[in-house]
Formats: C-alpha cells, sequence, structure tokens
C-alpha cells in the first residue's frame, strides 16, 4: 500500500488537493495524452483520492506530474469528484502556493502545463499569484435557451480554459445560503442545454454554468455551478476568465483595465486581459488571487476497504 502524499490548499474560499507523489504511471507524452491514459486506465484513482471518505465534492484535484516542456515548473492535471478539467483557475493558484510551500519555488514567473495548453503564473513577494491563462472568448452571444421549469434564459456561451454559459441576473440573491436554489436554476439550465444540444466548439459539453449579478464591492458577483453539482466557492479562475472574454467582445472592458470578480462568499479575484491578436475576440486574461495551505499529509487505500476507490454516486 503505497501512500499518496498530498497538500491541500483554498483559494478564495475553494479548496485544491494537489497529489504530489503516488499517483498512477502516466508515461511521459503530452499531458493530453497523459490524462486520456488517467481517464481510461486510471479513473479509480481520481475517484479514491477526490471523493468520500478522502476527500468531498467540493474539492478539486491537481495531479503534479513532470513537465513535457522541460522549461515548465510542473505539469498538471485537474480533476474533481466527476471527471477531469481542461484549465482550473483557483487551482493553477493553489499549485503555486503548495510549491512555494514546499520551497520548490521562488518569486517570480513560472510556466506551468496544463492538457489546454501552458499558463504563465506568477509568484509574488505577498504571497498572490497571478495566472496568465489560456487564450478565451466567445463562442456565441445572447442565445435564448428556453429552460423547463423557469422560462426562457440569455446567455453567452464563452471559453475560459473551461466551457461556460454565462447569464447575468438571478432569480434569487448570490448568497451562500441560496446555494440550494441556485444550484437547481444553474443545474435546469445545464440540462436544457444538453438537451437542445447547445455545445462549445467541436461539439464540446458546457459543464460550467456562471451566473452573475451587480455587485455593491466589485464589478460583478457571481455563482458557478461546477460539472459535478458543486458550486464554486471562489469566483473561478477560468469562469472569471470567460467573463472577461465576453466584457472584452462587448466592447465593455479595455485591455489592461482591471476587472474585480467577486464570488459567491464574497471572496475576490483581480483580472484584466490583454488582446491575443491585435483584436478583442480573442483575449488572454489575467487573473490574480491567494491560496492558503490547510493541510500535508498522505492519504492511504487500504486494499480491504470497501471505499478504497472512493464513494462513487
Ligand atoms: O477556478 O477555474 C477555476 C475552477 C474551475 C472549477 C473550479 N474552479
Amino acid at each position: 500500500m503505497l501512500p499518496i502524499e498530498f497538500v491541500d490548499s483554498h483559494t478564495a474560499g475553494e479548496p485544491t488537493r494537489v497529489i504530489l507523489s503516488g499517483g498512477p504511471n502516466l508515461g511521459s507524452g503530452p499531458l493530453a495524452e497523459r490524462l486520456e491514459r488517467l481517464a481510461t486506465e486510471h479513473d479509480a484513482f481520481r475517484s479514491a483520492v477526490i471523493n468520500e471518505p478522502r476527500g468531498s465534492d467540493v474539492l478539486v484535484g491537481a495531479l503534479l506530474l513532470e513537465p513535457p516542456d522541460p522549461t515548465c515548473a510542473a505539469g498538471v492535471i485537474f480533476f474533481n469528484n466527476v471527471g477531469y478539467l481542461g484549465m482550473c483557475g483557483h487551482g493553477t493558484i493553489g499549485v503555486m502556493a503548495t510549491l512555494a510551500h514546499l520551497g520548490r519555488l521562488q518569486a517570480g514567473q513560472h510556466c506551468i502545463e496544463t492538457p489546454v495548453g501552458s499558463v504563465q503564473a506568477t509568484l509574488h513577494a505577498n504571497a498572490e499569484v497571478s495566472i496568465e491563462n489560456v487564450v478565451s472568448y466567445r463562442y456565441r452571444r445572447n442565445l435564448q435557451v428556453p429552460v423547463p421549469g423557469v422560462g426562457t434564459v440569455n446567455g453567452d456561451i464563452a471559453w475560459g480554459g473551461n466551457w461556460f454559459f454565462l447569464v447575468d441576473g438571478s432569480p434569487v440573491e448570490l448568497t451562500p445560503g441560496n446555494s440550494d436554489k441556485l444550484t437547481e436554476y444553474a443545474w435546469a439550465i445545464r440540462s436544457a442545454l444538453q438537451q437542445q444540444k447547445i455545445t462549445g466548439a467541436d461539439a464540446a459539453e458546457i459543464d460550467h454554468i456562471e451566473i452573475s449579478t451587480p455587485s455593491r464591492t466589485a464589478d460583478s458577483r457571481n455563482f458557478v455551478l461546477c460539472p459535478g453539482k458543486a458550486y464554486d466557492r471562489s469566483p473561478c479562475g477560468t469562469g472569471t476568465s470567460a467573463k472577461l472574454a465576453c466584457l472584452a467582445a462587448d466592447g465593455r472592458l479595455a485591455p489592461g483595465q482591471i476587472w474585480r470578480q467577486e464570488g459567491i462568499l464574497g471572496t475576490a479575484f483581480t483580472g484584466s486581459y490583454r488582446m491575443q491578436n491585435g483584436s478583442t475576440d480573442t483575449i488572454v486574461p489575467s487573473i490574480t488571487g491567494r491560496a492558503y495551505i490547510t493541510a500535508h499529509g498522505h492519504l492511504l487505500l487500504e486494499p480491504e476497504d470497501p471505499f478504497r476507490d472512493g464513494i462513487r454516486i
């Protein structure tokens, strides 16, 4: 029984579990290929380290790997209670804080490789981390989607490292106390998108729903429902990137202008963007936030444990 070494952290309230060692051998190929191998041959490992009784639905996992690009500080595959994530903003901030905690990283800019591309991450002297995310863009604007039991919902589809359906306005206030109602609302939207075969580019499933409202203390407040029906406790790094892409495409935010995105707990990320090809149609978003280390230990998978591979519902 090999122990699995991990470091837990939270970024603006959203937890990340970085797996340092004890993972399956995924070879040394491109990270997209290694993700495919993890998903098809070792999915029980994902479930064992992230699901109850060792984890929870809210936890996002980050499997630390040797990066194919030797100039990068680390390669990472992100996953959650039901599957895999292309990129994860809060998770990348958690990975950077973890590497700094372990003394493997000094302040400055570092490259982190993910299955959907490399991101540049800067560890600041005050322990904040800025990530320059993957190229982000709005795919479709102002879609009118009939949602059973809800009515017609208008929204945009955008890529920020994951696929998002972004809705402005909410039937209830975005507060933690309304999280059950918000989850039900967002899940109904996600189900309607699936039923109506509304997808991202290349028929990609839209598995994140982002509801935004005005905020008293930031530029916007959001509630983001993740693929496994857990809501993001942070303002969601990839969700903020998708939001910036929509604001840029609408001409509502200029390159370099600061956007403060608040999440459901009232914690915030600072965002801005630069144009990718001299146009606001495709942008490179930058997200800044901070993670705090909460645990460093070993997970054990006893062979006789009936929940060795986690509780899968
Ligand atoms: O911060 O990008 C993010 C994220 C995605 C899912 C949960 N957090």
